[in-house]
């Protein structure tokens, strides 16, 4: 039986207070998720990492204000304020993050022309990011999520680990969400009937 993964989602500065695509309390997982990468053997990271005039922004597009929704060709897109553009400050991890120097990184969101809230797939559902890669490398069956935020890319990885078989938990205490409209009650709901672990 191998050890439990550690995957921390997107701690970093846009998502935390003063960025671009702040989460409320959103900087309150750093000691904490600090805490849990001590416990663990494997940690990986993930890292939303946007090209300038990325379709997920609403600046790339004419008269659509952040927070509304648009119609592209792999379905529905809610629009944010232009946020974790490779390379910036916003995208780095929150200073405050202990990332080991052998960490993994996993970036998402590089496609110009697809979003990606899950490590695993982008949000066409069908293009592989490369969590799966770096897990199976690791021989791993389970994997434990914190980080930002609970109900966009904490959320979508771990029903996509669901779907792909793996043991999953969230720890709650170590997570925060953007909150729109009672998003994160909704998202507990889809992943707790999914199966995953509140821990
Ligand atoms: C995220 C919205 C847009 C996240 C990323 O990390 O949850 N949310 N990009
Ligand atoms: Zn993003």
């Amino acid at each position: 039986m191998h050890d439990a993964v550690l995957v921390i989602i997107d701690v970093q500065n846009d998502f935390c207070s003063g960025g671009a695509l702040a989460v409320p309390d959103g900087d309150a997982v750093v000691p904490i998720v600090n805490h849990l990468i001590c416990r663990f053997h494997r940690v990986v990271f993930t890292q939303d990492w946007h090209p300038q005039r990325h379709i997920s922004f609403a600046s790339s597009h004419p008269n659509t204000p952040a927070f509304s929704r648009i119609a592209t060709s792999y379905g529905e897109q809610t629009l944010w304020p232009d946020h974790c553009v490779e390379g910036t400050t916003g995208a780095a991890f929150h200073p405050g993050l202990n990332v080991p120097l052998d960490a993994t990184v996993v970036r998402k969101g590089l496609t110009l022309t697809c979003d990606s809230y899950s490590a695993f797939f982008e949000n066409d559902r069908r293009t592989p990011v490369g969590l799966d890669a770096v897990l199976q490398t690791h021989h791993a069956r389970a994997i434990v999520l914190a980080g930002l935020a609970t109900d966009y890319c904490v959320l979508h990885t771990a029903l996509d680990a669901r779907a792909l078989g793996y043991d999953v938990t969230v720890i709650e205490s170590a997570c925060r969400g953007i909150d729109v409209a009672g998003s994160v009650a909704d998202a507990w709901k889809r992943m707790e009937h999914a199966g995953v672990r509140r821990g």
